[in-house]
């Protein structure tokens, strides 16, 4: 298990908060995601045999915000 909190630039509503955590929720090996738009952070609960940090990253960029 790991736990990771990501700060992520260019979030700014229901919708970012809606990609975000759809994307990476769906991504077999993440059992939490949470969006702190205030904060802009992403709090992160995954199984890293599964998924690694960096699938998760490329996730988020994907859907087109940066990820610090
Ligand atoms: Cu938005």
């Amino acid at each position: 298990m790991g736990n990771v909190t990501l700060n992520v630039k260019g979030m700014s509503c229901g919708h970012c908060v809606k990609s975000v955590e759809g994307s990476v929720g769906a991504l077999d090996g993440v059992d939490q995601v949470k969006v702190n738009l205030d904060a802009g952070q992403v709090d992160i609960a995954f199984n890293s045999e599964k998924v690694t940090l960096e699938k998760i990253k490329e996730t988020i960029d994907d859907q087109g915000y940066d990820v610090e």
